[in-house]
């Protein structure tokens, strides 16, 4: 054995105390109680601490335990990063199916339960161990769980491959497509064809909870290039007659991009909207270009009971926007969301990822968000028109402190 090798072993002890220690931090942060960050702001607050992060990720899934075959006890498949996670009540239980990327770039899908919904998510043993279709996903990412009134489970989640017509130099070009899987107990999954639509890409798909018609109906989100939405025009819907074989061939316009507004460049449909008696509630993000680059914020707005492709309700500007640490991540400037749940007594949490990088919570009503949609008012176009509205509002305020 050489000098150095010799040097080697003698720090193996503190290589066990090492690896204690990181047991003794990861059962500490998967016991950690959740408490509100602040009082918010009326319609959101958040939670202080995030409730899944890369450390929430069991060591025995990075750690090779094996002191024979990993005698430093390195850690030997590193986790990167734990964000978008899709969400839903199961047995009593809050379920999180969270992106988890590993240090190698690729991300596959995990799940994390909680008696709370806002604390102690601890991840299931396994990841999902998706089937494949006959052209294997390079990537998969964002899954969106929707409880169909068919009985299944799905859960519809972003597949990438690289672009086959790419030039040999070029090895950044993708194509992202809409997977489609479903279960009934979140353990078994069954692989279905991937979504066909007429546009060369897409992203963020969301399967509508209810049949429109008889026929599956999806939000959308028609791109152009893997990154530019280029032509498509914002959240799309469109339904299919049979999920096993879904092809939807006609796509509208739910939500479009707008000119000065936070989903300028692009957007995206969150998790499936929730079904109220005042109509359907969405979550989507929004982006728009910056010169420190992308800014990612979430929105909501209400469609319509009986035709869930007509928006009744469009507040303007964002709900929740990156805030503080929110701010800096893998991806900086970034919160995304396409997972929420609604409790039974009506508050709903939703559930947003930070910068690529982490997963928190904030807590709100349905009642909170239908006032908010309803009352808040639809984006001005133009800074006259903004003022016009903010002074309607100082206006009756001082007519009221007056009285
Ligand atoms: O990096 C921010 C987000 O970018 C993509 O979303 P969109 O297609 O709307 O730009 C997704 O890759 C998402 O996972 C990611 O969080």
């Amino acid at each position: 054995m050489t000098s150095e090798a010799k040097d080697m072993v003698r720090v193996a002890p503190s290589d066990e105390q090492r690896f204690a220690e990181l047991e003794a931090s990861y059962h500490r942060l998967l016991t950690r109680r959740n408490e509100y960050a602040g009082a918010g702001n009326g319609t959101i607050r958040r939670y202080r601490y995030p409730v899944l992060t890369a450390d929430h990720t069991p060591p025995f899934w990075r750690y090779d335990l094996n002191p024979e075959s990993n005698p430093f006890l390195m850690e030997r498949m590193g986790i990167n990063a734990v964000f978008n996670a899709g969400a839903m009540r199961f047995e009593d239980r809050y379920i999180l199916v969270a992106r988890v990327e590993g240090v190698d770039r690729k991300s596959f899908l995990a799940i994390a339960e909680s008696p709370t919904g806002v604390d102690q998510f601890r991840f299931w043993d396994y990841p999902i161990e998706m089937p494949e279709t006959d052209v294997p996903d390079v990537n998969i990412y964002d899954m969106r769980l929707v409880r169909h009134e068919d009985g299944w489970i799905y859960g519809i989640f972003c597949t990438e491959r690289k672009d086959p017509d790419a030039p040999a130099h070029d090895l950044s070009s993708a194509i992202a497509q809409a997977g489609i899987a479903r279960t009934r107990d979140l353990r078994t999954w069954e692989r279905l064809p991937d979504l066909r639509t007429n546009s060369p890409q897409q992203r963020n798909v969301v399967l509508h909870p209810e049949f429109i018609d008889g026929k599956y109906a999806f939000y959308t989100r028609p791109q152009d290039g893997f990154i530019d939405t280029g032509s498509g025009g914002g959240i799309g819907w469109g339904v299919c007659d049979d999920i096993t074989n879904a092809v939807i061939e006609h796509e509208c316009i739910v939500d479009g991009r707008a000119y000065h507004t936070i989903k300028e460049t692009k957007n995206g449909q969150g998790p499936a909207p929730i079904k109220t008696d005042a109509g359907w509630l969405h979550l989507a993000h929004g982006v728009r270009g910056t010169a420190a680059g992308l800014r990612y914020v979430l929105y909501t707005f209400v469609t319509d009971l009986t035709e869930p492709w007509r928006v009744i309700h469009a507040p303007g500007g964002h709900l929740i926007a990156p805030s503080g640490d929110e701010r800096i991540g893998d991806v900086s400037n970034v919160v995304f969301s396409n997972g929420w749940i609604r409790r039974d007594d009506d508050t709903v949490l939703i559930y947003y990822a930070s910068s690529d990088s982490r997963m928190h919570v904030a807590e709100t009503s349905v009642e909170r968000l239908l006032d908010y949609a309803a009352n808040t008012p639809s984006d001005a176009g133009r800074s006259a028109a903004a003022v016009e509205d903010r002074v309607q509002l100082i206006r009756r305020n001082l007519n009221i402190r007056d009285v």
